[in-house]
């Protein structure tokens, strides 16, 4: 495939504007894909859009070096083979963009001990972790809140577990404006009301994670049509046995909204659909949802995927146009603070 990118900037002035990031802490599951790159992509039709690898996050828990470096790669070939436009969004890597790091710092200073000791997020990966509970998990939102006020950005689209992240960037930006004056956007979350919290497929009380050790418990967005087809079909569900939503079906009513997601039926509706019919069928019409679902998404990918040379070119379009933005802030935000700057 020729690819071309056109180098001139994406930005206008008056659009609303949104940012998100995703790590490449791992291959990317149908969970970051129903809960946020699917929205991603449409509300980039409509926004003002800047999506970043969060690599910088991701070391918060160890990575092999190599393996990062090709996982920092494929999730930028990702966003783009869902169909964001690198001429109509910012797409970059976090690092390449040195201002994440400095506001990161400054916001430190401006967020207490207490409310970070309260992150569900620490708490869990403090657990998981636990021989390497080290500071940047713990300032892990900090940084995140620094991404989305470098960008002034209106709105976040984010799965539902990073709703408490979102809330303490808008506490930070409201601290900061309220001591400095007007600096920082207030940003509002945007989760979907479908998708919002896809569930493990071994354990649906606990959320897809791409960091699951268990390889049964997710989708990948790159599995074959057989391994989506054979994990779905494992999925854990109960022994009752009919195909509605209700209390104590975590099983099924997980597997009802990936359906759901990815036909656009509602609960309703797919209950009708499968009224007497077994869990054998309703998971092979599940798989093959999601198969059909995530096809084009994989073929534009392993397309993508080949041509480093042009990922390189939109990353460096990326962190160009990123860099103008957030430094523009980052000053700001540094004048407030009294810094002499150089
Ligand atoms: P890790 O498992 O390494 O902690 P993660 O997949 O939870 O990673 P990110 O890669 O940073 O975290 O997530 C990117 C986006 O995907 C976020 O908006 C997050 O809310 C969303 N997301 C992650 N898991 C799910 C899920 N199971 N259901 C819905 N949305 C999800
Ligand atoms: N913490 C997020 C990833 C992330 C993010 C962001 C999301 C890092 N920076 C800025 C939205 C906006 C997660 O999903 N685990």
């Amino acid at each position: 495939m020729e690819n071309t990118i056109n180098t001139s900037p994406a930005q206008t002035e008056k659009k609303k504007k949104i940012l998100s990031c995703i790590q490449p802490s791992g291959i990317p599951t149908l969970g970051n894909y129903l809960g946020a790159l699917k929205n991603w992509k449409l509300l980039s039709d409509e926004f003002d859009s800047a999506f970043a690898v969060a690599d910088l996050h991701a070391i918060t828990v160890r990575q092999d070096p190599q393996k990062l470096r090709k996982q920092i790669m494929e999730v930028l070939a990702l966003l783009l083979a869902i169909g964001l436009d690198p001429d109509k969004s910012i797409i970059f890597i976090q690092s390449h963009v040195p201002a994440h790091s400095q506001l990161a710092w400054i916001l430190n200073c401006y967020t207490q001990f207490g409310e970070m000791s309260r992150m569900t997020q620490f708490k869990d990966k403090s657990q998981s972790h636990a021989d390497n509970v080290n500071v940047g998990l713990f300032a892990y939102p900090v940084l995140m809140a620094a991404d989305i006020l470098l960008y002034q950005a209106d709105l976040v689209p984010v799965g539902a577990d990073q709703k408490q992240h979102l809330e303490i960037a808008r506490d930070i930006a409201n601290r900061f404006n309220s001591i400095y004056g007007n600096t920082f956007t207030v940003p509002d979350p945007y989760i979907g009301k479908n998708g919002a919290r896809v569930m493990s497929l071994q354990d649906p009380t606990k959320k897809m994670s791409k960091s699951d050790p268990n390889p049964k418990g997710f989708v990948s967005v790159f599995d074959a049509p057989e391994t989506i087809m054979k994990k779905i079909k494992s999925a854990v569900t109960d022994s009752e046995g009919g195909v509605y939503y209700g209390e104590g079906k975590d099983g099924i009513n997980n597997l009802m909204g990936i359906y759901s997601c990815c036909t656009g039926l509602s609960m309703d509706e797919i209950a009708r659909d499968f009224e007497g019919k077994g869990y054998g069928d309703f998971k092979a019409a599940v798989g093959e949802a999601v198969v059909e679902e995530l096809r084009p998404v994989r073929e534009r990918y392993e397309q993508l995927i080949k041509d480093q040379a042009y990922l390189k070119q939109v990353a460096a379009k990326g962190a160009e146009n990123a860099s103008r933005i957030a430094n523009r802030t980052l000053n700001k935000a540094m004048k407030k603070c009294g810094f002499v700057l150089p």
